[in-house]
């Protein structure tokens, strides 16, 4: 971690990890990827087959060279992509009415009538951008594959969400070891819309800014357990939000049955409760609702060790560092 000393204040002389201050340095991050980016593991679906290779580094290419302000270029997805798009869309589509969390079911014949959502059409992440930055000031912004959880979180604070634009492999339509464009497009980005949980995600984000390698990790959990896997409580039953779930048949299904343990959405237990990746949650975490999680993990990042606090000026696009906590 690269440790600079947050000169814009002048009480604070403590040493705190590099964070980015202004929107256009988030693009130092698209190189930064941690795997998979250019190669991919051997449990891959897609590890041995050469022309799927090839196609996503066709892809991630355009996300590495990518740098703010410019359009999300597009992809002209081919017809075997579509089709894998659209096994999982028809699938998670028949769950949504029973399962998703009302902002979900709100936005999702929007995105249906304005940014191409369908069956048959992968939407292209530049009109879906637009779209979020129109509903919440949201934008997606492509990237090569996994950041470090630092940089991902970092990014949340400038209302920034880096995407993924290729597609799993065909012989594994329900399944992808890392995110793809199904999950973003599928699981997160219909969530960006509201502006409840686009205020609860750029908390996550300002809480990680300068943050500790420690309350990285505690912050990581906490978006695991909300943004990627969260339930919330809606008159009286539990739905999914998050995206984990959303865009995982299998999953969505599972999680709203009474075999998972469900907690209640507490930050300072959340943020320490282990997980595993590989499988369905055993635990899951309730909201009340995305108000009352951004005020939560307000009053938690107060108890992180950070010397100071930030704010994000949405006019000129940075961060301002304040000398009280
Ligand atoms: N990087 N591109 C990308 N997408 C994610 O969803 C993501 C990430 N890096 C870390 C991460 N998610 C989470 O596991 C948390 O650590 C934030
Ligand atoms: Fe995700």
């Amino acid at each position: 971690v690269k440790v600079v000393s947050t000169s814009a204040t002048s009480a604070t002389t403590e040493q705190v990890p590099w964070f980015p201050r202004k929107k256009s340095d988030l693009d130092s991050f698209a190189e930064k990827v941690l795997e998979m980016g250019e190669e991919l593991d051997s449990d891959h679906p897609g590890a041995k087959d050469p022309v799927y290779r090839a196609r996503r580094s066709e892809i991630t290419r355009l996300a590495k060279t990518y740098r703010h302000g410019q359009p999300i270029p597009e992809i002209k997805y081919a017809p075997e992509e579509i089709s894998t798009w659209g096994t999982v869309f028809r699938n998670l589509t028949k769950l949504f009415p029973t399962h998703a969390c009302r902002e979900h079911q709100y936005v999702f014949p929007l995105l249906v009538q304005n940014c191409g959502y369908g069956e048959d059409n992968i939407p292209q992440l530049e009109t879906v951008s637009k779209f979020l930055q129109e509903c919440t000031g949201f934008t997606l912004r492509p990237v090569m594959g996994l950041l470090s959880s630092r940089d991902f979180l970092n990014s949340l604070a400038f209302r920034v969400f880096h995407s993924t634009q290729y597609i799993r492999h065909h012989s594994k339509p329900f399944y992808t070891p890392e995110p793809d464009v199904c999950h973003e497009l599928l699981g997160h980005a219909p969530l960006f819309c509201d502006p409840d949980f686009a205020d609860f995600s750029q908390e996550i984000g300002l809480s990680s800014l300068g943050a500790s390698d420690s309350d990285i990790e505690k912050l990581s959990t906490i978006y695991w357990f909300t943004v990627e896997f969260g339930l919330c409580r809606q008159e009286n039953e539990i739905r999914a939000y998050g995206a984990g779930l959303l865009s995982s048949f299998g999953e969505l299904e599972y999680a709203l049955t009474d075999k998972p343990e469900k907690l209640s959405f507490d930050p300072s237990k959340t943020s320490v409760q282990k997980y595993i990746v590989t499988e369905y949650q055993p635990i899951y975490f309730v909201a009340e609702s995305f108000k009352d999680a951004q005020t939560k993990v307000r009053e938690f990042a107060k108890t992180l060790n950070r010397p100071f606090s930030v704010r994000y000026n949405p006019y000129t696009e940075s961060i301002e560092v304040l000398d009280n906590k």
